[in-house]
């Protein structure tokens, strides 16, 4: 198994930002030699203080599917490289491999300098506020994260999250304008993305044949957990996909939603009643 999560409402809650009642699940996990992948919205500082404090290591999917960090501890530089190169001849997404410290960064999405650009022409046609733009006071008081978390999440690398401001049918049009740009726009727990064209569902793709590769070809069986819109696209790419309940919203309906795996309880606790149950299945 490759267990890939998503972080805000999933692993850990969409209020405290807590992980509490999945620590158990995620030393079974551990314990059974199981990797658990970050898919998620936040930044690659974010994940590391996360990963530290949960005592999960990299990799991490970061920005909605915007680039993969690999730790270089346990691949080679000519090993990420391979990755890519070989990649790019079957793969006519852009994929960049950059040396950032302690890890390989796999570009797959939009960088931020690009992303800003488009927006900075949109800025007169439409009301919004970019993260990135807000004060780290705003943030707070938006998100509930603590003034070090709020830092961490400002780090924008490869995808700006908005503040919508406008109406739905702007939304409509605004969504228009950045597919013109080459950018996409994907609802999160409570910000709209706007990033490369790339998703949590390419992105698990990606690193799933990756892992195959390093692994002489051997199946894996991919596992995906979330809680939102931005979601869906990694839910539909995972052979076990489950859906995570939200304290702060409806699980969407079936139109839209292709898994019958709905947690019973909200965020964390349900990723402990899912992860269990996949267990209990596969030792039955
Ligand atoms: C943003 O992401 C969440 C994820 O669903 C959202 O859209 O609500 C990002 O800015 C992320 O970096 C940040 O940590 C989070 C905080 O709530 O919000
Ligand atoms: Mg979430
Ligand atoms: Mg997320």
């Amino acid at each position: 198994w490759l267990v890939f999560t998503d972080l805000d409402g999933t692993l850990i809650d969409h209020y405290s930002y807590q992980a509490d009642a999945a620590l158990i699940a995620v030393r079974a996990l551990q314990a059974r030699q199981v990797s658990i992948v970050f898919n998620t919205s936040k930044t690659v500082d974010e994940c590391e203080s996360l990963a530290t404090r949960l005592a999960i290591a990299a990799p991490f999917i970061v920005e909605n599917g915007s680039a993969i960090y690999l730790p270089k501890y346990r691949h080679s530089r000519p090993a990420a490289l391979e990755i890519v190169q070989r990649d790019s001849a079957s793969h006519p997404r852009r994929a960049i491999v950059e040396n950032t410290g302690r890890y390989w960064c796999i570009q797959l999405g939009a960088s931020h300098t690009e992303i800003t650009a488009a927006l900075s022409e949109l800025t007169p046609h439409f009301q919004f506020k970019p993260l990135s733009q807000s004060s780290l006071e705003d943030i707070c008081e938006l998100t509930g994260l603590s003034m070090s978390q709020a830092t961490r999440a400002r780090k924008r690398q490869f995808s700006e999250p908005l503040i919508w401001q406008d109406s739905q049918p702007a939304l409509d049009r605004f969504r228009l304008a950045l597919s013109a740009r080459g950018l996409t726009l994907l609802k999160g727990g409570r910000f709209y993305h706007v990033l490369g064209q790339t998703d949590k569902g390419i992105a698990l793709e990606y690193f799933k044949q990756m892992h195959e590769r390093e692994h002489r070809g051997k199946k894996v069986t991919t596992v995906a957990l979330g809680d939102s819109y931005n979601d869906i696209d990694m839910l539909g790419a995972a052979d076990i996909p489950v859906w995570i309940r939200s304290p702060a919203h409806d699980v969407p309906t079936a139109k839209h939603l292709t898994t019958s795996r709905v947690s019973q309880l909200t965020g964390p606790a349900g990723w402990h009643e899912s992860i269990f149950a996949l267990i209990a299945e596969q030792s039955a």
